[in-house]
């Protein structure tokens, strides 16, 4: 039975890769923080699963991954753990250099140690925001580099020490350079989460307004599901080599917006422009959105379109597996039932609380 270590496996592409690899039979290691609030939403499902296991490690704690990679002695290492918010690396630009940066180093050298260079295949998570200011359009794997945040720069260190050690000492070990991939358990502060869960909400009268950033910013958003088959894939290739992971489609976040709110029944119309441009109800003509400079970045990347040719060419990974109509499907049916959930429990707790004061319940 393969052995797979995912690193970051708390989050949206973990808890895929997860199940994926368990699907194909894989004994998946997982390594995990200790927080002080323990909760583990994504892979609660799969905790007591006799193939599934976790270990505490840190991308910041050389010895912790050297303990954990030392004693599982993966066949395949899947390193997902960053800082992955682009916004926060401007508030902690030294952590996310220290975890996306260093701790790719810190990795790749916890294998050598172990005696494990040439055995053990590595998955690096690389970015579209490598990319940043771009220098051409659509990106694929020769577009050159012009990365534009912290997070962005400190993954560039990671691309480049992953592509060294490769050269340096004959490592399998390659980057997916994956675009936006979004998905259901996509983080809420995420923008196109934000906007699902929004569009949600105001549909069922919870909130009244959604305040974003840069609403013609550009897009290449896929399924994250479809995305963690890729990352596989390249650890199945004859040779490590690096693909861009994209769908080829590109949308703005204003579109994003269109989609989202139709799929709950508002249609919506952008009126404005900049910071005064506003979301309207064309039915009521009630402002659901407004532009907040409070979400604007020092530099924001503006332009991100993958070309996904090599891949499909390379992989046989189908990059239109799922659709952007799709996606915003799926992301907008799961909080329309999310926040469903959250209003019956609220409504319960209501009548409770008025039962016991009536005295009907004691
Ligand atoms: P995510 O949901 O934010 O998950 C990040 C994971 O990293 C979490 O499990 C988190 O654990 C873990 N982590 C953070 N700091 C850590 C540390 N110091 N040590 C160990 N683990 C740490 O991210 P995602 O969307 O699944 O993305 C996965 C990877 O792909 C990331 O490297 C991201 O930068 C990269 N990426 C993502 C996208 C995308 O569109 N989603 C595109 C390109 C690249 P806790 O639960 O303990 O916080
Ligand atoms: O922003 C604009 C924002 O935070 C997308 C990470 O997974 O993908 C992700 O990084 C765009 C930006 O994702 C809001 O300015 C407007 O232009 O959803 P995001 P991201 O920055 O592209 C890449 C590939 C990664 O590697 C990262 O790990 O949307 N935007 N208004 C907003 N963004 C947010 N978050 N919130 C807003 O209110």
């Amino acid at each position: 039975m393969k052995k797979a270590l995912i690193t970051g496996v708390t989050g949206q592409d973990g808890s895929f890769l997860s199940e994926f690899l368990l699907s194909k039979g894989y004994d998946v290691h997982g390594t995990i923080r200790r927080s002080s609030v323990d909760f583990r939403e994504r892979i609660a499902h799969l905790e007591g699963n006799p193939n599934f296991h976790l270990h505490y490690a840190d991308l910041g704690d050389s010895m912790s991954l050297i303990q954990v990679i030392g004693s599982v002695r993966p066949d395949e290492i899947y390193n997902l753990a960053a800082q992955s918010h682009v916004q926060v690396s401007f508030d902690a630009p030294e952590f996310t250099a220290n975890v996306d940066a260093t701790g790719v180093l810190r990795i790749l050298e916890a294998v050598r140690l172990s005696g494990l260079a040439q055995s053990c295949r590595i998955y690096q998570a690389s970015t579209s925001e490598l990319y940043g200011k771009v220098e051409e359009v659509p990106q694929n794997e020769n577009t050159p580099f012009h990365p534009y945040s912290p997070y962005a720069v400190a993954k560039l260190y990671g691309h480049w020490i992953v592509k060294e050690y490769r050269e340096a000492y004959n490592m399998f070990c390659c980057s997916g350079i994956l675009f936006n991939h979004e998905s259901e358990r996509r983080g809420e502060t995420f923008v196109t989460r934000k906007i699902t869960l929004a569009a949600a909400r105001i549909a069922q009268g919870k909130q009244k307004k959604l305040y974003l950033g840069n609403l013609s910013s550009l897009r290449d958003w896929g399924y994250a599901k479809d995305y963690v088959e890729c990352m596989w894939l390249m650890l199945q290739n004859d040779k490590p080599e690096d693909f861009v992971i994209a769908t080829g489609v590109q949308h703005s976040v204003r579109d994003f917006c269109h989609y989202a709110f139709k799929h709950v029944g508002i249609e919506l119309e952008f009126t404005g422009e900049g910071a005064d441009e506003k979301g309207i109800d064309k039915a009521t003509g009630e402002v659901l959105i407004e532009v907040s400079p409070d979400f604007y970045r020092p530099t924001d990347v503006v332009n991100l379109w993958g070309d996904p040719t090599k891949a499909r060419e390379k992989l046989g990974w189908n990059p239109q597996k799922t659709t952007f109509e799709e996606l915003v499907k799926i992301m907008v049916e799961a909080d329309m039932a999310k926040v469903a959930v959250e209003r019956a429990s609220e409504q319960i707790r209501t009548n409770l609380a008025e039962y016991l004061e009536r005295g009907i319940v004691k």
